[in-house]
């Protein structure tokens, strides 16, 4: 199957004119006719609609990229039966002429095209009253003015856009043929126009804009509109194309009915234009105008309630979580792409399904959560002492208690003291847990799992070190059910096994804290009068800050270490 180019066919004098909605992804199957993209200049926006029907196999434009005529869009697969007409090249200067637009070519629904500016009824350069109409507008009938955007007393420029009116399909400004001052509005809102009205009385006429200031064909003088669209000036200033040398991006394929396209949010190009300065998804503003239009006020309106912060966009909720990927949705760089092998030899392996959750799961915590951590210290040369006592007279029970039995019952007692450390946060009330579920991380080839142990209150301390085991090994041969790591209402992450001081253990959500546990050590510590040698143990409480002040932090902490110190005060 052959790979057909498709290109941005002749759009007239709008040249270098923005992607702002990229409307297929690879796989898509299209239709000869179906938009493919929507490109926005200043004053009009319109959808570039396939040559041809087929698979996109590749997209060669994203958004923000400027194209032009001839600007390659994509390449598809495309079938014999499903490929339409090749696209004409577009007419050059000099070449014969292309039918002008016919209603076939009118704008298809969502598309917002502006039409040129109608030749004012005065020369140009001539000061004093000039009227300016309604110009060709193809075959628009009895349009709606639904939008004045200038009044009197307002100084506009040659272009700039008057009012917009639009049909049950399509939107438009109609632009200004002269600069000066508005004198008379002729139209008001709901009123329905056509070629020719008059829209308004211009004064101070300083220079005109109309083809015929630019030296384009000499309709000029005529009150009459011109028999067919007039191109506007281009940024340049060159003479435009003559008018029936252009032809509307539709006007090289097959003629087609207009299909109405719901998706494209209901706002003029101007608003469209406002709402991208100020990066507001105009999907999710609701409209105010007739038929749900958005009008500028009503995007200021969603920006003032973004920034109260009584509203948020879907991207900026979405993000957080989903930064992961680049960084961009942060407002951050985006993440280095390097190629390694420039550096050495390099190995790729694919990261394994755990390791996948986790590492989205930590992200988002991390993200989302305002974390703190207090360190502290616990004097555990007593409680390591009794351990050591207790597992020389279980040795026969098979069952081996290690220090992180004991903290998960230290936990449980500073829990009961501290609620707010055993609940989570729910919108705007906390749910705090009368149950004392702990999970322990645990470290497996295939990555990080936490394991529950469930009732740790009603549990002593062989059980709950014989349950670790059991669950630990689970852990370490995958075999661990979805259940087995639900419900936690604290976790504990222990390396005292490894090695290490302190470190920042991430909050499991939807916990509010999490202690992490480091390698004890014989330190010399000061007892008043001499250094002694003790035990001590590293804790890293890792707290929402949402949730917990650093006091109450210290205080848990603190209360910690005296359990840990002297264990009967778990009794208490
Ligand atoms: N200080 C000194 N020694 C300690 C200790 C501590 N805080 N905690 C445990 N130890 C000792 C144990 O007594 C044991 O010593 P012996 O072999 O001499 O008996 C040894 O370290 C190994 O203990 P363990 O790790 O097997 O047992 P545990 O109950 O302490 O931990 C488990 C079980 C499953 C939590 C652990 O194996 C594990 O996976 N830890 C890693 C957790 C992790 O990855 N956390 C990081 C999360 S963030 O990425």
């Amino acid at each position: 199957m052959a790979l057909i180019e498709v290109k941005v066919p002749d759009i007239g004098d709008f040249d270098e004119v923005a992607v702002i909605e990229v409307l297929v992804k690879p796989g898509d199957t299209v239709k000869p006719e179906q938009s493919l993209v929507t490109v926005e200049s200043d004053k009009a926006s319109m959808e570039i609609p396939s040559s041809a029907g087929g698979v996109v196999k590749e997209l060669r434009v994203q958004l923000g990229d400027k194209v032009a005529e001839g600007s390659v869009l994509l390449l598809l697969e495309g079938s014999d039966s499903q490929a339409a007409a090749p696209q004409q090249p577009a007419p050059q200067q000099g070449a014969a002429p292309a039918p002008a637009p016919q209603p076939a070519d009118a704008p298809r629904a969502g598309e917002r095209a502006a039409p040129p500016a109608a030749p004012a009824s005065e020369p140009a350069g001539v000061a004093g009253p000039v009227e300016v109409r309604v110009p060709d507008i193809g075959d628009f009938k009895d349009v709606a003015v639904i939008e004045l955007l200038v009044k009197p007393g307002d100084t506009v420029k040659p272009e700039q856009s008057l009012i917009t009116v639009e049909s049950d399909k399509a939107s438009m400004e109609i632009p200004s043929s002269a600069g000066g001052t508005v004198k008379e509005l002729k139209v008001k809102l709901g009123d329905k126009v056509n070629i020719g009205d008059l829209i308004a009385v211009l004064e101070g006429v300083a220079a005109a804009a109309s083809p015929a200031a630019s030296g384009g064909p000499a309709a000029a003088a005529s009150p009459e509109p011109a028999p067919a669209p007039a191109p506007a000036p281009d940024k340049a200033g060159a003479a435009p194309a003559p008018a029936a040398e252009r032809i509307s991006p539709t006007a090289a394929l097959p003629p087609h009915q207009p299909e109405v396209r719901t998706g494209l949010p209901h706002a003029s190009p101007s608003v469209r234009k406002f709402a991208r300065e100020l990066g507001v998804p105009l999907e999710e503003v609701r409209g105010s105008g007739p038929k749900g239009r958005i009008t500028q006020e009503d995007v200021q309106a969603f920006t003032k309630a973004v920034m109260r912060g009584d509203a948020s966009t879907k991207a900026s909720a979405a993000r957080a979580p989903a930064a992961g990927a680049g960084g961009e949705g942060l407002g951050l760089l985006p993440w280095p792409k390097v190629d390694f092998t420039k550096f050495g030899p390099v190995e790729r392996k694919e990261i394994g399904r755990i390791r996948k959750i986790s590492a989205a799961n930590l992200h988002r915590n991390w993200v989302m959560i305002p974390h703190v951590t207090n360190h502290d210290d616990a004097d555990i040369t007593e409680l390591e002492a009794f351990r050591v006592q207790l597992n020389k007279e279980n040795e026969k029970s098979g069952i081996k208690v290690t220090m992180l039995a004991f903290l998960i019952k230290a936990c449980v007692a500073a829990l009961r003291k501290f609620p707010e450390f055993n609940s989570s946060l729910d919108g705007e009330q906390l749910v705090l847990k009368q149950y004392f579920h702990i999970g322990f991380a645990a470290d497996t080839p295939n990555g990080l799992v936490v394991p529950v142990i469930r009732e740790a209150d009603k549990k002593g301390v062989l059980q709950i070190s014989q349950e670790m085991g059991e669950l630990a090994k689970k852990a370490r041969d995958g075999k661990l059910s979805p259940a087995e790591m639900q419900g936690a209402s604290f976790t504990i992450s222990s390396l005292g096994g490894i090695g290490g001081r302190y470190f920042t253990p991430i909050i499991n959500a939807p916990e509010v804290a999490i202690l992490g546990v480091c390698k004890s050590q014989t330190e010399p510590v000061w007892d008043g009068k001499q250094f002694q040698p003790r035990l001590m143990l590293p804790l890293s409480l890792s707290w929402d800050h949402r949730v917990i002040d650093g006091a109450a932090a210290a205080r848990f902490n603190a209360y910690l270490g005296q359990i840990l110190a002297d264990f009967r005060r778990v009794l208490l």
